[in-house]
């Protein structure tokens, strides 16, 4: 459908391209994995963004010009072998390039000698991947958000999710069937409870700050000749917001073993072992910047960051898959009861899960 070659030379002359695949995963842009006979770099990331989702992508491609080259300097300035992922320029000279359908392609570079993985695979992976996400926000967190666009706006803010689902739900008029009943029920049950964050940040307990948005598993980049993250990558949403939403977000995607693309969604649990070794490793990090008022919404995130996902893909699922691409009719029916049951089998383990909280920030702290 597209010539990708022809949009692949566009960001890697004076090299050639010998090849351009799949890659990834992703359920809103499109990757592709480009080869190329350039010594220096064999490879690169090019991507379509989805212009649905992401409105302005321009505000995307500026804001990971200035962040990454804050990040990446303050890594070398103290120190740390951490990667961050290169924007690379078009013919000419942007950050980007639009064909002539209007798509929008960007291009960055490869983070050679990784991997990502979609499940976590034992407990000192799980420790690496809280540590990338603490690691991601510390070189961060000195940057003023003022330098930071909106990039997607409500993104994370749950009262504005639930609102949202209320206005398809009541366009829909459709009959549920048991399984929608079910996460009906379960959205009903929780909504009131779920404006925590906000509240919390409304009432002025937690600031805004430089976030990640998107830190899951496969996010995390684990160097294959140490095991050690060295990287968090898919940097579209990297804006003002809560490092809650990273923290709930980062915890739910690992410590469901079972994946939230699983169809086995009533086996679905939360590992509280794994989800301490994330934790664990987050706050290895994490306690140079983190105050007091944060640790006390450390659970809440937890639990609601599986719920806004959930809602999430059962509101796309109520509107007819608009925005998350799917792969069947009733996938993000599918993926919305993986989130709800995650959820609710954090609340089973709360008090357990609050125990471990405390255990591993009394350690850090
Ligand atoms: C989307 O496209 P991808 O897979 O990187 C979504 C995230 C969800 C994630 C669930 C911009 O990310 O918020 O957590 O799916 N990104 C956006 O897999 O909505
Ligand atoms: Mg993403």
């Amino acid at each position: 459908m597209y010539n990708y070659t022809s949009i692949a030379e566009q960001f890697s002359l004076p090299n050639r391209v010998i090849k351009v695949r799949e890659f990834g995963n992703g359920n809103i842009n499109d990757t592709y994995l480009v080869t190329t006979d350039s010594v220096v770099e064999e490879y690169f990331v090019l991507q379509r963004i989805n212009t649905h989702v992401f409105r302005q992508p321009k505000l995307i491609m500026q804001n990971m010009r200035a962040f990454t080259e804050h990040m990446r300097q303050r890594a070398k300035d103290e120190g740390y072998g951490w990667k961050m992922p290169r924007v690379l320029a078009a013919q000419d000279g942007q950050d980007f390039y639009v064909d002539s359908d209007g798509n929008f392609w960007r291009a960055i570079s490869f983070i050679h000698g990784a991997q990502s993985f979609d499940i976590i695979k034992d407990i000192p992976h799980a420790r690496q991947v809280g540590l990338a996400l603490g690691m991601f926000q510390y070189l961060i967190s000195d940057l003023p958000i003022a330098k930071l666009n909106d990039t997607l706006e409500g993104f994370h803010i749950m009262p504005r999710y639930l609102q949202n689902f209320d206005t398809v739900y009541s366009k829909n008029g459709f009959k549920p069937n048991a399984e929608e009943r079910y996460c009906l029920d379960f959205v009903r049950a929780r909504r009131d409870w779920a404006h925590v964050l906000e509240d919390a940040r409304e009432q002025g307990k937690l600031p805004i700050r430089p976030v990640h948005g998107d830190p899951k598993v496969n996010n995390v980049m684990i160097e294959e000749r140490t095991g050690n993250a060295i990287s968090l990558v898919d940097l579209d949403t990297v804006k003002p917001g809560l490092i809650h939403y990273d923290i709930g977000d980062c915890i739910r995607s690992g410590a469901n073993i079972l994946g939230e693309e699983t169809e086995q969604w009533e086996a679905v649990h939360f590992e509280p072992d794994i989800g301490a070794a994330i934790l664990e490793g987050y706050l290895t990090q994490a306690r140079y910047f983190l105050v007091s008022a944060d640790y006390d919404y450390i659970f809440d995130s937890i639990r609601l960051l599986p719920f806004e996902l959930g809602l999430r893909f059962f509101t796309d699922h109520l509107a007819g898959n608009v925005y998350f691409k799917v792969k069947h009719p009733e996938h993000n029916l599918q993926r919305a009861l993986v989130q709800f049951k995650l959820t609710e089998s954090i609340e089973a383990y709360e008090g357990a899960i609050r125990k471990i909280i405390q255990v591993m920030v009394s350690r850090a702290t």
